[in-house]
């Protein structure tokens, strides 16, 4: 196979998640060798299935073997790219190439829109996708939203909408969409990226490959003059919403985030109009799997799971959305700096009280005291905090598991954590039945 001018016959697979297995699986069909390393151990299906398929790997760790032999590197996007075993394949000068750009070189003409941002990239990449359906275009959703983009390199849509994460960015370097959009930016992933700065320049590069025949679509605050953009600027706070009752009942967020996906669309048809679209169709983009999912509890407390919650500006637009008291379940791996607004957040609103949890419980706890907030309880994991946010609830109350880190201290994923929660309000508080 020809990858950015070299040939290539044996690539290694770093990482073996969900974006590892989709391009072992790629390169498998496509005569490359791949060679699989993981840093953790495999499952006995994913073990399983690589022998029948004669791949190689390595577990527990990246070992030399990673680099013999290797024409690339394909690393999945939650690896740090300042591990050793990458700065060994730099200096070997082996290429370290993404899975965003192997599928962008290898899916042919096909049409691309990006979007990133802090949040609310999955609910504009559904609305996109949606809006661009119902127009009678053949459009589909992957990338950071769960579905590798290699997966439609063979066979892709007319149009590709990429969910695009600040990791993928940063091991980018060929990645050029038609269409790009930056939603926002609010402190996240500074434990990878370092400071707020560098994770700005690597959520401005979506930008960096476009031309002027491109769209570069951003909200007016966001000062587009400190990188280069080539790109037609539109910006997205400028479309117009139609005057309907449906738009009306949209938080203040998700009106943005129809903003930018109309905005996205125009890219690819200028002409369209924003009261022609079936808005109705489009609800299921915005109730999302544990995105202020409302779960069925027994008895007069709402709870809401916001599993998908995982930075500080998230959590604090959750909040906004509650009506009443509330009791806030935070907590899991923190991402470094960046939850100083939350805090002043949660003391102005005065919660009615705030459960911290997992790895991230004393620094929130400590950044929570430095603006004078006290009314906390500090739990060890999910279930402790459940119970806990239950005895200081009060009838009427709403507790939201908004937790703004990630899920990765105890959880594979934010999906696994918000399923735990729904588990746990089923044991913990009872499901209302049905009749
Ligand atoms: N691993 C190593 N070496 C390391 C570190 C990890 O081998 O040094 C291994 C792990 O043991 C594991 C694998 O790498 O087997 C995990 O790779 P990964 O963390 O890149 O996860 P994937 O399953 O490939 O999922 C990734 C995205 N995850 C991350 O970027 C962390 C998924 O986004 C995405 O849906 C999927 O690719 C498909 O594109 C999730 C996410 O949390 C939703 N994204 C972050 C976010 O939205 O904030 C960026």
């Amino acid at each position: 196979m020809r990858i950015a001018e070299r040939e290539i016959s044996q690539v290694t697979v770093l990482g073996y998640g969900r974006t590892g297995r989709a391009v072992a699986k790629y390169l498998h069909e496509h005569g490359v060798r791949p060679f699989v390393s993981d840093s953790s151990y495999l499952s006995d299906a994913d073990q399983s299935s690589l022998m029948n398929l004669r791949i190689s790997f390595e577990q527990g760790g990246h070992t030399q073997r990673a680099i013999e032999g290797a024409d690339a590197i394909v690393p999945s996007p939650g690896i740090d790219p300042t591990i050793s075993i990458l700065q060994l394949a730099r200096a070997r000068g082996i290429p370290i190439i993404s899975e965003l750009d192997l599928a962008y070189l290898r899916s042919g003409d096909t049409r691309i829109i990006a979007v990133t941002g802090t949040n609310g990239k999955s609910t504009t990449v559904r609305l996109i996708e949606g809006i661009l359906r119902g127009e009678g275009i053949d459009a589909i959703a992957a990338g950071n939203i769960g579905l590798p983009f290699i997966t439609l390199a063979d066979d892709p849509p007319d149009v590709v909408v990429l969910e695009v994460s600040s990791f993928q960015l940063e091991q980018s370097s060929l990645f050029h969409p038609q269409v790009a959009c930056l939603l926002n930016i609010s402190p996240d992933h500074l434990d990878r990226h370092g400071s707020m700065e560098e994770y700005i320049a690597v959520k401005m590069s979506i930008f960096a490959r476009q031309g002027a025949s491109d769209t570069a679509i951003l909200p007016r605050g966001i000062d587009p003059s400190k990188s280069t953009i080539a790109a037609r600027i539109a910006h997205f706070d400028d479309v117009a919403l139609p005057e309907n009752p449906f738009v009306e009942s949209l938080p203040p967020h998700n009106r943005s985030n129809l903003r930018a996906a109309i905005a996205c669309c125009r890219g690819i048809l200028p002409d369209l109009r924003a009261d022609h679209i079936d808005l109705p169709a489009l609800k299921g983009a915005l109730h999302l799997p544990y995105r202020m999912q409302e779960e069925r509890a027994c008895g007069s407390l709402r709870v809401i799971n916001d599993s998908k919650s995982t930075n500080a500006a998230s959590a604090i637009t959750a909040l906004r959305s509650v009506e009443g008291q509330c009791v806030l379940i935070l907590g899991g791996r923190h991402k470094g700096a960046g939850y100083d607004d939350l805090a002043h957040f949660i003391a102005q609103r005065d919660l009615r009280h705030v459960i911290l949890y997992g790895e991230a419980r004393s620094f929130l706890q400590a950044t929570l005291r430095d603006v004078g907030y006290t009314h906390i309880t500090a739990c060890s994991d999910l279930e402790c905090a459940l119970k806990a946010a239950a005895s200081e609830a009060h009838g009427g109350d709403a507790i939201l598991f908004s937790p703004a880190c990630s899920s990765y201290d105890q959880y594979g994923n934010y999906v696994e954590r918000g399923e735990h929660f729904s588990r746990l309000v089923r044991s913990i508080l009872g499901q209302e039945s049905d009749s």
